[in-house]
């Protein structure tokens, strides 16, 4: 039988507009997604590991969903005019329930929509530096959930790259969510934790992390 937790874990804030929701999505829902995540990454935009404008490659591996993203700006199609997979509507509930659940209120309907996703595949020495989600003109939450194995999410401050920061803990199931003042905090992945995800959800190595944002871009 498959272990659901008893007492399912409360919204943890981490800074002003950070929300931890540790356990958010049960095993089936996990499951799911893990299958839609290896349907998009068949795509035509994933799993590409980017270059970045000064040199070197991404050690994560991504798929984008509604719009291309390369390093650091979200295009229609690709870079040879094909199409990007449509934004699935799914996202866009499970993102706006993903507020409710994080904030105890649901999403300004004046907001503009989730309309595009990235996809990470972490395998065991994949990192993500610190950066800022800063390539969308709408000051709309992130939405973060985690599948696989646990990593280290490092979630900083607006300023700098550097201290101060909170290393938090994410799991298969978790959810993050970082909107108003947190909204252009830096955030990275420093390690993840091979061997921790648990089974059954169709993932037996590595860590996938969806991010679901809303662009703002016409
Ligand atoms: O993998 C994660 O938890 C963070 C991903 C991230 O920071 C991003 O996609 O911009």
């Amino acid at each position: 039988m498959e272990e659901e937790p008893l007492f399912p874990a409360r919204p943890v804030a981490v800074a002003p507009g950070a929300v931890h929701v540790p356990g958010w999505l049960d095993t089936a829902a996990q499951r799911d997604l893990v299958r839609r995540c290896r349907e998009w990454a068949s795509g035509p935009a994933g799993m590409r590991r980017h270059r970045m404008p000064r040199g070197g490659t991404m050690s994560v591996r991504m798929a984008a969903l509604g719009r291309y993203w390369e390093p650091y700006r979200y295009t229609r199609t690709l870079p040879d005019g094909t199409p990007v997979t449509p934004f699935p509507a799914e996202l866009g509930r499970l993102a706006r329930r993903a507020v409710e659940a994080a904030y105890g209120a649901p999403p300004d309907p004046a907001d503009p929509p989730y309309d595009v996703a990235l996809v990470n595949f972490y395998d065991a020495e994949a990192r993500m530096g610190m950066h800022r989600d800063a390539d969308e003109r709408a000051d709309v939450p992130v939405v973060s959930l985690s599948l696989g194995d646990t990593c280290v999410f490092r979630f900083g401050n607006t300023e700098t790259r550097t201290r101060p920061y909170t290393d938090v803990e994410l799991r298969s199931g978790d959810l993050f969510v970082f909107g108003g003042p947190a909204r252009a905090a830096y955030h990275g992945v420093p390690r993840v934790r091979p061997g921790t995800g648990p089974a059954g959800i169709g993932l037996d190595a590595g860590r996938l992390n969806i991010t679901v944002r809303a662009t703002g871009l016409d």
